[in-house]
């Protein structure tokens, strides 16, 4: 059962036109109010159906979750024996890296490994493919991030507050630094058994930093780059990472933000798909079980209006260059 309900946001593009004209001044401070992340759904029959319109981007930069509910991606019958929670590893995901074919996080051998790893690359070119016409401006600007395989349900599983995904948060990655590219995911519930995945929304991005700015610190100069020398980071860990590594950080440690946040609760349902960019609406994925998705790295400057970015936003607000 598709369930979505929405928390009333009065004059919402109202608002967000006045911030791209007035961003800063003192009456924008006084009249912003909290805006839940809607759902904006997007009709379209089959993944290979034409989406293009250019709302969706405005949409979708704007903190909207794009919900496509089209015709589930096509798992075959002989792929099901990979839906156990048992082909993941240690870790709750199985991924899959693009660009090198490499899999990782599973203990499947032989040809069950082999045939993980076709239904995930199948998927990340379906992926790719559909956000390339969904999304016309990003296509060919975008890289391709990790694409993840989550068989093991969310409710009840245990993990440090840090890593737990059922309490709102922003994404950001400890070990990836992005240096202000935005990360944007497609995610769909392949669930066989007829289960949804259940999400909640919470507040826009200006209006969690707003919120968290006074306890967010810029890192000393210097350590981000002792960090790659470290290899806690892949790449130099910019102040824009640190920041938004911190403002995951205290969404999920805050117990009185977590429950007091304007927010919704979503249930998508099995064989639908959504778009969001997840470095800038908070989420918590709060139960389900089967599911594919698909990060991809697009820069500000492919944005139709890079200052509803998190990295113009965060400049904004700390009123300094952060890459
Ligand atoms: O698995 C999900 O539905 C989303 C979890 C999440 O928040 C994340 O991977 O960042
Ligand atoms: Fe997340």
């Amino acid at each position: 059962m598709f369930l979505v309900s929405f928390v009333v946001c009065f004059g919402r593009d109202a608002m967000f036109a006045w911030n791209r004209t007035r961003t800063g001044s003192w009456l924008h401070d006084i009249i912003r109010v909290a805006l839940v992340s809607r759902i904006s759904t997007v009709e379209l029959a089959t993944w290979d159906g034409d989406p293009a319109s250019p709302g969706h981007m405005a949409a979708l930069e704007a903190g909207d979750v794009l919900f496509l509910p089209m015709s589930a991606f096509a798992v075959a019958p002989s792929e099901l024996r990979l839906f156990s929670p048992g082909v993941a590893a240690a870790a709750k995901n199985v991924s899959f890296d693009t660009r090198t074919g490499r899999l990782g996080g599973t203990s499947l051998e032989g040809a069950d490994r082999d045939c993980l790893r076709d239904l995930i690359a199948r998927f990340s070119a379906a992926a790719s493919r559909l956000v390339g016409r969904l999304l016309p401006a990003y296509r060919d600007r975008f890289e391709m991030g990790r694409t993840s395989f989550r068989p093991v349900e969310i409710a009840g599983r245990a993990s440090s507050w840090r890593k737990d995904d059922t309490r709102l948060h922003i994404d950001s990655f400890p070990a990836t630094p992005v240096h202000g590219k935005r990360i944007l995911r497609l995610f769909s519930n392949v669930n066989p058994h007829g289960r949804a995945r259940t999400w909640r929304l919470g507040e826009d991005f200006e209006s969690v930093a707003r919120r968290f700015a006074p306890l967010l610190r810029l890192p000393l100069p210097g350590s981000g780059s002792l960090l790659r020398l470290l290899h806690v980071t892949k790449s130099r860990r910019s102040p824009f990472d640190a920041l938004m590594l911190q403002l995951h950080d205290r969404m999920k440690a805050d117990d009185g933000y977590q429950a007091a946040a304007p927010q919704t609760q979503i249930d998508f349902p099995p064989g639908s798909t959504w778009v969001a960019f997840t470095d800038q609406v908070s989420h918590a994925a709060m139960a389900g079980q089967y599911q594919l998705e698909q990060t991809f790295l697009v820069p500000v400057a492919a944005m139709l209006d890079e200052q509803r970015s998190p990295l113009r936003i965060l400049e904004r607000l700390m009123a300094r260059p952060l890459v």
